[in-house]
């Protein structure tokens, strides 16, 4: 993308910017917070796209495709180099596969580092079946009562390995579909044990500085049962493989109510918060915009991550990443309108006085506590957003600099009408 185009698009936000952003600067470091520091953390929390979310997503009733959607891997890039451009937070890609197998490796990598994006976690892809694949995954992949189907999926996710390998990515995400939709259709302590025994030899083909992600997820596409059903299971099974294997937290994926915040503490206590897949839920898995429906819980999510990363040295800077998938909007709008709401909550999060609120539950002042959360969680932080923004070259109204600069249509013109994203 043309950066002067950003840059001139800029101007007409610039001087109400200034005026918000100088407002809340002030009052912050009469507040004794360092909004440098603040802006500068902005400025690196960079998040993963999800090649699938690119495209419309869809559900079992149908698929509303959005015109001018990317049809291959490069074109994939493209938008992700769109998305940062205009952003200056989306800095990756995460690649499924064999939804994006590259074809040419170097012209990738060189489309990639053009538009300034790395290559984030590489996900494998054991709950479909591929056409030429001789066993079907109908009744599990690692943890499948058959030896032969255990096999073809270890063999595959040690293929996504290389490929990630190839492009410069450090990480593997396993989720598994793998489950049981009947009680008594299959043995619990089988197929957990033959899940950690396959996950043990995928961990042996990891790169010394790779690091393996064990999603978890209580429900769907099983109904009754899930092998890797919780935080608990996973951790046990990254235990199992080792000091490389963490646990992935994807916010979808909790039964209504549960304390998420409370399962990202633990995790980084133990040092075992690998990744994050951020999202939106009312009833499940529903993989809707981030901040959408409970904008509180993901600041209090944040609370957590921020004073993880600043007390559990034990714990490595998580890798993130978005997941959602949207059947009816732009989803380059979409994903923007998620980096903003992720943006937002750690900059609320960044603005918890952590020593007054240690304080403060020390002397058991409840009261105090919540207001202390409340008023970081109640400030307007939009402009601190913009500014980090416009230090580094992006736009301060991303959506409707999109919008001004006519992109979509521009993606059109060039993909046509008709275009359909691969993936889900
Ligand atoms: C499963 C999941 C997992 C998959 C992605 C497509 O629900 O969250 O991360 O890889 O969706
Ligand atoms: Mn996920
Ligand atoms: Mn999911």
């Amino acid at each position: 993308m043309d950066k002067n185009k950003i840059l001139d698009s800029n101007k007409k936000y610039l001087q109400t910017h200034t005026e918000t952003f100088d407002f809340l600067s002030n009052q912050l470091c009469s507040q004794g917070r360092d909004v440098t520091n603040i802006l500068k953390k902005l400025s690196q929390f960079q998040v993963a796209i999800p090649s699938w979310a690119l495209g419309a997503g869809g559900t079992r009733f149908g698929r509303f495709g959005f015109q001018g959607e990317p049809s291959n891997l490069e074109e994939k890039i493209d938008d992700v180099g769109i998305l940062h451009s205009l952003t200056q937070t989306a800095g990756a890609i995460s690649l499924h596969i064999p939804w994006d197998v590259p074809t040419d490796y170097d012209t990738v990598k060189e489309r990639a580092k053009s538009q300034n994006i790395v290559f984030d976690a590489v996900n494998s892809n054991t709950f479909q079946d591929q056409k030429t694949a001789k066993e079907s995954y109908k009744y599990g992949s690692l943890g499948n009562m058959t030896k032969a189907v255990r096999e073809q999926a270890i063999q595959h996710n040690k293929e996504v390995i290389d490929i990630g390998n190839k492009l410069g990515s450090k990480s593997l995400t396993v989720w598994l579909a793998d489950g049981a939709s009947f009680p008594g259709q299959s043995n619990f302590q089988t197929v957990l044990q033959h899940t950690e025994t396959s996950l043990k030899s995928i961990y042996e083909h990891l790169p010394q500085d790779w690091k393996m992600f064990i999603e978890y997820k209580p429900y769907e596409p099983n109904f009754y049962s899930t092998v890797i059903q919780d935080w608990g299971t996973s951790f046990m099974l990254a235990n199992a493989c080792g000091e490389k294997a963490y646990t992935l937290v994807d916010l979808g994926h909790h039964l209504p109510n549960t304390n998420i915040e409370q399962i990202v503490s633990t995790l980084m206590m133990k040092g075992k918060l690998g990744g994050f897949h951020f999202n939106d839920s009312k009833y499940g898995d529903d993989d809707l915009t981030v901040g959408s429906i409970k904008p509180y819980t993901l600041f209090l999510i944040f609370n957590a991550l921020v004073y993880g990363m600043e007390n559990n040295p034990q714990n490595p800077y998580p890798a993130w990443m978005i997941d959602a998938s949207h059947n009816i909007k732009d989803p380059l709008e979409d994903l923007m309108q998620s980096l903003e709401a992720i943006q937002e909550a750690y900059a609320k999060a960044l603005l918890v006085d952590q020593k007054g609120l240690l304080k403060a539950q020390q002397e058991n002042d409840v009261v105090r506590c919540q207001e202390m959360l409340q008023n970081a969680y109640r400030t307007d932080v939009r402009p601190l957003l913009r500014q980090a923004r416009l230090n580094s070259g992006g736009a301060i109204q991303p959506i409707a600099t999109y919008r001004s600069l006519k992109i979509r249509k521009e993606l059109i013109k060039k993909r046509g009408a008709n275009s359909v994203a691969s993936g889900l």
